[in-house]
């Protein structure tokens, strides 16, 4: 387990650093309910946001995939809080209008517990000024399928009815190396009636890598 870990870092990292533009994100997945462990990575993409990678240590079957609201994996996942939903809507899936923003679906995990992610979707931001942007929030795989709010009752309409948190982990803004440069920000000319410290972007501008402190 551990060395599939090391080898999954490394495979991602070498994605990360040949990105082209934009900010790209990474999420570490750590066990909540269940024993499963992944890496994913967030890219701007033509459809949106694509997230892809591997998560092991599943239980075999269709799981529930969301963005949730709060980037918190304390209790086994559960302070992550409510699916990711700026826009006040009801549970749904991708290709719906009505869904929350988190809603990515169901990823499925093969016969040894490992799950393929590639989902591109549209209604993801990585754009910190957007209501929609996902840094910092969670992601969270559940331990059973998600209904996608078809499931004619209460409970589909807010969660889809996927079960406990089997694993989860935090959506963080990284930048690849080459691009360090580029992404410093343009500071104004300075005219002698106007000097004054211009305000940095908060999250933006920061560059972090995924850490052993969650
Ligand atoms: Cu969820
Ligand atoms: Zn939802």
């Amino acid at each position: 387990m551990m060395l599939a870990s090391v080898v999954l870092e490394l495979l991602l990292l070498s994605c990360v650093v040949n990105a082209q533009d934009g900010p790209a994100a990474v999420v570490r997945i750590l066990p909540g309910n269940e024993p499963a462990i992944g890496l994913l990575a967030l890219s701007p993409s033509p459809g949106g946001v694509t997230i892809s990678g591997t998560i092991l240590g599943m239980r075999p079957g269709v799981h529930g995939f969301h963005v949730h609201e709060r980037g918190d994996l304390t209790d086994k996942c559960a302070a992550a809080g409510g699916h990711f939903n700026p826009f006040n809507r009801n549970h749904g899936g991708p290709g719906y209008f009505e869904r929350h923003v988190g809603d990515l679906g169901n990823i499925v995990a093969d016969q040894f517990g490992s799950a393929q992610v590639f989902i591109t979707d549209n209604h993801l931001s990585l754009d910190p000024t957007s209501p929609a942007f996902i840094g910092d929030r969670a992601i969270v795989i559940h331990a059973g399928a998600d209904d996608l709010g078809q499931g004619g009752n209460a409970g589909s309409l807010i969660t889809g009815n996927a079960g406990s948190r089997a694993a989860c982990g935090i959506i963080r803004l990284t930048y690849p190396s080459s691009q360090l440069v580029q992404q410093q920000p343009v500071y104004p000319q300075l005219q002698p009636t106007n000097i004054k410290a211009p305000a940095l972007p908060q999250s933006a501008h920061q560059i972090r890598f995924p850490s052993d402190s969650e």
